[in-house]
């Protein structure tokens, strides 16, 4: 535990080293000049950014669809009935109340719209607006596509106009190309990942071998991700000193950055210390202070490892031990929450990309609002429990609204911070999910403990 607590608390203070410096940096280079930088220079700085945020977007895909369709594969209905569908409506339920809150506070608190200074600089995005019925047609379109990987490529086209004074270097052909075709349809990737999830839990024995293939397959991804998270302080380095190089007025973004992390903040301890706890005493009727003060310890461990994974094993002991929890339901669901129920990881997902569009100036439609709310639950269930993985799975977010991944340097410098606190209410969801399963589950709990026991007693 301390050894992935200090393996941790390294990336995030290297990660902090990496914001501190591509800060400095970057006022440095600011201010070493009375004019602006032409974006062919901060292109050069971009690079090593752009490169690391690259990895990332290719990781996305095969980690979404791999960690879904393992996880609801996986949720053997006959084995557990009754836990699983208690668990599955408290997972629906609690995600969806979080990714609600979230784009309410977005929309409401608007902390990235402008507020009357002059119009931001860069190059000016305009990305094809997404109607209800293009988000629609968006989620079938991976499932009987007439070409698969058409589908899962050809995404809205964010037509990136460079400023007027724009030279285009070798080395950024790709990315200020006047037709700057986004990538990965992620949400018709989503629903076919569920419905091929579905299919696989329904045919149990037959699918044995494709369950097990996905499940390597998921593992293998996430060790991936797991490396190349550890570059994340390389690649903010460069992205945050670009970014202020690139922004026009700092004092604003500073101060619409500070309202983003009240903003997020705000609505995570919210969902995850008034909203969960009421669910908790609805359902259940018991008094939720008693399983937080029991979860003491799980708290403190997700704080400072920013790992939902990491803190598993203390989850699990504060649940059986103080909690008192029936070690079937706690082995069975803890594992599974860990992975797929993120409700903190899903707030902030829906909340930062509504602000990173206002920042750039865009009014988001229904359909793209709906767009935001699927791919913000996908990247809660996809993220891994390792520290910064919701950051991983923004670029989803980012790209179901035609927005390009290198947005997230805008909100990068304070998201290690508000990983902890994601991370708490993450592992606290789980736990007041277990406690409301074994609840709803106590008498085939009671039944199938009886029944061993007469086995047992026979034998
Ligand atoms: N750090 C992740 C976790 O372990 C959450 C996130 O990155 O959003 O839950």
């Amino acid at each position: 535990k301390c050894l992935s607590c200090l393996r941790s608390n390294l990336l995030t203070i290297l990660t902090l080293i990496g914001v501190v410096l591509g800060s400095a940096l970057g006022i440095i280079l600011r201010s070493s000049r009375d004019g602006p930088w032409t974006q062919r220079e901060v292109n050069y700085i971009q690079f090593v950014g752009d490169l690391f945020l690259r990895i990332l977007k290719g990781l996305v895909l095969p980690l979404i669809v791999s960690t879904l369709i393992a996880a609801i594969g996986s949720l053997d209905l006959s084995v557990s009935g009754k836990m699983a569908r208690v668990g599955g409506i408290y997972y629906v339920i609690t995600t969806t109340t979080a990714i609600v809150l979230g784009i309410v506070l977005a929309v409401t608190v608007k902390p990235g719209a402008n507020r009357n200074e002059k119009e931001g600089s860069g190059p000016e995005i305009s990305v094809r607006n997404v109607t209800t019925v293009d988000t629609l047609l968006d989620l079938v379109r991976n499932m009987f596509p007439p070409n698969y990987v058409q589908a899962c490529t050809q995404q809205y086209q964010t037509v990136v106009t460079p400023p007027s004074d724009y030279d285009e270097p070798d080395i950024y052909k790709w990315k200020m190309s006047y037709e700057f075709v986004d990538s990965m349809n992620i949400i018709g990737c989503v629903v076919a990942a569920v419905a091929f999830g579905i299919a696989i839990s329904s045919l149990k024995e037959q699918a044995i071998h494709v369950q097990k293939f996905i499940n390597d397959f998921s593992v293998i991804i996430m060790k991936i991700t797991s490396w190349v998270i550890w570059l994340s302080p390389i690649g903010v380095l460069f992205l945050i000193c670009a970014k202020l190089i690139e922004i026009d007025d700092l004092a604003v973004l500073v101060g619409k950055l500070g309202l983003y992390f009240v903003t997020v903040l705000g609505g995570i301890l919210f969902h995850g210390f008034v909203i969960l706890p009421l669910i908790l005493f609805v359902a259940i009727r018991q008094n939720p202070i008693r399983l937080i003060k029991n979860m003491g310890q799980a708290i403190a461990t997700a704080f400072g490892t920013s790992s939902s994974s990491a803190t598993l094993p203390v989850t699990i002991r504060c649940m059986e031990e103080f909690h008192g929890i029936d070690t079937r339901v706690t082995r069975f669901l803890l594992p599974i929450g860990a992975t797929i129920n993120m409700d903190g990881t899903a707030l902030y997902e829906a909340t930062a990309a509504i602000f990173i569009s206002q920042l750039r100036g865009l009014t988001l439609s229904f359909g793209q609002i709906i767009a935001v709310a699927i791919t913000a639950t996908a990247a809660s269930i996809g993220a891994a429990g390792i520290p910064q993985a919701g950051l991983v799975t923004m670029v989803m977010v980012l790209d179901a609204i035609g927005l390009p991944a290198e947005d997230v340097s805008l909100i990068i410098a304070v998201d290690w911070l508000l990983d902890r606190f994601r991370t708490v209410v993450n592992i606290m969801g789980d736990a007041y999910g277990t406690a409301i399963v074994a609840h709803y589950a106590r008498d085939e709990l009671a039944r199938t403990r009886k029944e061993s026991l007469n086995e047992f007693q026979k034998a």
